[in-house]
């Protein structure tokens, strides 16, 4: 970064606290992941210079040559990995990209259906504060109270009762298997095109450990920078017959120019998931989430659905401490180098200040080669924090522990998919 120190050596001593701080803490939210350098390099690439409106061959610039092999080869890869008809790498994010499918097909006023927020849905499937929630009516399916998991019969009655326009699968804090196909036959029997917005787990469906959306869906969704472990950004997959459609509502209908470095950094990050140690990184991170989730549960706390089937977990602080919110739960594991997100639990109460819960994640810390040991260890220190009523000591020497750790495992910072061979 030697011309950004000179240039602005404010910005670069703040990239430099964020490094420091991203390689002496464990990253544990189940959102985020370290991309490769090849990933990084991409991403800072001069292509951020470049104006490309339009798609490729079909530009209002000229000078897009290299616009259009790069984000022809993204598009390429994209279909090649996910196996879709169409995908279109544009959307600026997840939520672009589910506002661009609505936006595609239905009108303002529609009915949109998908998984409500405090069960685990996402702002975009209808949030009322969310544009999504403005513009459409919103009806929601959630968890069953004694199972806290989806039971599909209870989705399709309400679904068939709803008669809704669009029906949304997919989560943001959900720690089981999405039923793909059952949700399929429920949009078709309702008549209306299935989203399915696979954010989180799409590492996981590449890497062949979660069931695939496609066949069952109208139009896919996803971010790229969770499990798929690529830069952030989203992009849609759809059929054919929806390509024209999709690519309008993108591009003019709700963004102007493209970033043809995001494009390219999508590109080689779609790349390192085609590689076969991708399947296994994925593998890991599920079985990884598995004994942290078992780890928790042995030391005395509940899980929300009593477990994970992906990468990410729900933990109920009442369990233990009818006290603790997520937010203080959050803040001592953040002192302790632990980092997580403050989340509800289904059933909370609304208020952010009233949740009850705390969500882990594993996508990171297998990016870093940790395994079950770690796990158990991971598992430890968070049952000490949570149990230590904030105390600064108990915290300063998780936090002690944590980045000895984080020394054992560096960011892997040479090549990245090297390194998941290890
Ligand atoms: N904000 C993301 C998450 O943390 O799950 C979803 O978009």
């Amino acid at each position: 970064m030697s011309q950004l120190e000179d240039v602005d050596p404010r910005i670069a001593q703040i990239i430099k606290n964020e490094q420091s701080r991203q390689n002496n803490t464990l990253e544990l939210i189940a959102s985020e992941n370290h991309v490769s350098p090849a990933v990084l390099e991409a991403l800072g690439s001069i292509l951020t210079d470049k104006y490309a409106e339009g798609y490729p061959k079909k530009r209002c610039y000229r000078g897009c040559e290299n616009a259009d092999d790069v984000e022809q080869l993204c598009i390429d890869r994209a279909k090649e990995l996910f196996g879709a008809e169409h995908a279109n790498v544009q959307p600026h994010s997840g939520t672009s990209a589910n506002l661009a499918v609505y936006f595609a097909v239905l009108k303002p006023g529609a009915k949109i259906m998908g998984m409500e927020l405090a069960h685990g849905g996402h702002l975009s499937h209808g949030k009322d504060a969310n544009i999504s929630g403005m513009l459409y009516k919103v009806a929601s399916y959630g968890v069953e109270k004694d199972t806290e998991m989806l039971d599909m019969d209870h989705v399709r009655e309400q679904a068939l009762a709803e008669r809704p326009d669009m029906l949304i699968a997919g989560a943001s804090s959900y720690p089981r298997t999405i039923d793909f196909e059952a949700f399929g036959k429920i949009a078709e029997e309702v008549g209306c095109p299935l989203l399915s917005d696979i954010a989180h787990i799409a590492g996981l469906v590449v890497g062949g450990v979660h069931p695939c959306p496609i066949p069952h869906s109208t139009f896919v969704t996803t971010t790229n920078h969770k499990t798929l472990r690529g830069p952030r950004g989203g992009i849609i997959l759809c059929r054919k017959e929806y390509a024209r459609a999709i690519d309008r509502a993108v591009f003019p209908g709700l963004q102007g120019g493209p970033l043809m470095h995001v494009a390219a950094a999508k590109a080689v990050a779609f790349h390192e998931a085609m590689q076969p140690q991708f399947k296994d990184y994925a593998r890991r991170i599920v079985s990884n989430a598995k004994t942290l989730a078992e780890s928790l549960i042995e030391k005395g706390w509940r899980l929300v659905s009593g477990g994970t089937d992906n990468h990410l977990m729900l933990l109920d602080l009442h369990s233990r401490n009818e006290k603790l919110t997520s937010h203080s739960a959050a803040s001592w594991l953040d002192g302790a180098a632990l980092i997580t997100n403050a989340n509800p639990i289904p059933f909370d109460p609304p208020q952010v200040s009233r949740w009850t819960g705390v969500r882990f994640g594993t996508p990171a810390v297998t990016t870093r080669g940790m395994g079950d040991e770690q796990m158990r260890l991971i598992a430890g220190w968070i049952d000490q924090v949570l149990c230590s009523n904030g105390d600064a000591e108990t915290l300063a020497k998780v936090r002690g522990a944590v980045e000895q750790l984080c020394r054992q495992y560096p960011i892997p910072n040479k090549n990245q998919a090297a390194s998941d061979k290890d």
